[in-house]
This record gives C-alpha cells, structure tokens and sequence, in this order.
C-alpha cells in the first residue's frame, strides 16, 4: 500500500501523522503551504475539493477528513491494537469519544481559536467567544471527569480516540490547570514518540 500524507505541521494532518507513526506505516509526506494559499490552488483541488489538510493518497484513491481516515488506517492494521474490534465491548465508547471529539469538542475549540487568534479583526466575531468557552468548560470536565484514575480514553489502553482528543487539548494545555487529569492526560500523550514525530 502507498501512502501519501499531503501536510503542514500543526494542522488536522497532524493527526494523520501521529497514527502512521504509531502504526509503524510507511508514507511520503507532501507539503502543503496553507498560508500562501496553496491549499486553494486548482493542483491541489483535484486532491482535496475544499483544499483543506489532511488528504491522504492510499495508492490511486484519495480519502479526506481526519477522524475517517485515522480510524480506518486503524482498522487496516487490526494487529497494532489501535481499534477495538466491532465486536469489542469497547467500541460504543470508541465510536462515543471518536465523534465527541469532532463535534462536543472541536466546535468550541475550533470557533475560539478561530476568532480570537486565526481571523482578522473585521471578520473575528468576538462576541461567539464567551458562548464558545462556557462550552469548551463543560466539555473539558465532561472528559476530566472520564479521564480520572485512567491513562487513556478507552479500557484499552491507547487507541486513536485519544489522537483525535490529544490533538485539540493541546491547544488548551495552559489553562487545564484545574483540571489535573486531563492535564497529566495531554502529558502522557505528548511523551509518546509517535506524536513528538508528528509534530516535526
Ligand atoms: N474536518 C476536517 C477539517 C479540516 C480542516 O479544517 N483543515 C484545516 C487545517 S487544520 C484547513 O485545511 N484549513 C484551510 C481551509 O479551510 O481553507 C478534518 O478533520 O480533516
């Protein structure tokens, strides 16, 4: 199987990274300047349709959006212990913590980020930050409150759920001072080798 990641570090596409890594896969990276508006050229719209990273080249077939494509590179290596098996007691809460991190999660994150550090000030709508971060406060005790007395989201142990989830609490880890096991959770995930590589 070929594997080519089209990549910017700090991006989604780093999610993708930190999984190939864990998983031992072989892959090329493509870079992929967003800043000079790379992502909207024509080249790389045949790639990605919105011209947004990740895109991940699997032989001749391209797959988009982070969380489908980690979790199926996780399925195609059953053997590494990425995913719980369908017939795992696990994978209700697989799925559960899987889409809680693109929705629950990454919204508030996303729209505070968005307009308090990405947009111009004439575009940043300030006045959705506060709605966004009383929400953002519910959800990080939500997942304090499941991260207490474990090391990672699923029974398990590491799965990809937790880069799904590690990749947006990075963002925070300097206020999760009140929230020690999610603090000690965000720790642990940035020890392991796999995502220091994803960062790179
Ligand atoms: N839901 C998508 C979101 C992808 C996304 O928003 N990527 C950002 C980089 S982190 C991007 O390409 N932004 C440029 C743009 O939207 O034009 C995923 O998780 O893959």
């Amino acid at each position: 199987m070929e594997l080519t990641l089209y990549y910017q570090p700090g991006t989604r596409a780093q999610r993708v990274r930190w999984a190939l890594e864990e998983l031992e896969l072989e892959y090329r990276l493509e870079y992929i300047d967003l800043y000079s508006g790379e992502g909207q050229s024509p080249a790389y719209k045949t790639i990605h349709p919105l011209g947004q990273l990740p895109a991940l080249k699997i032989n001749d077939d391209v797959m988009i959006e982070s969380g489908a494509i980690i979790q199926w590179l996780a399925e195609a290596c059953p053997d590494r212990g990425l995913v719980p098996s369908e017939d795992s007691p696990q994978r209700r809460a697989f799925l559960q913590w899987m889409y809680f991190s693109v929705t629950s999660l990454e919204w508030p994150a996303w729209e505070i980020v968005l307009h308090q550090k990405i947009l111009p000030d004439k575009l940043a709508v300030k006045e959705i930050i506060p709605f966004a971060k009383k929400r953002l406060g519910s959800v990080l005790a939500t997942l304090e409150q499941s991260l207490d007395g474990r090391d990672y989201i699923l029974d398990d142990g590491f799965s990809v759920a937790d880069i799904m989830l590690g990749y947006i609490l990075v963002w925070f880890k300097a206020e999760l001072d009140t929230y020690p096991a999610l603090l000690s959770y965000v720790e642990r995930l940035q020890q392991r080798p796999a995502y220091i590589k994803s960062t790179t």
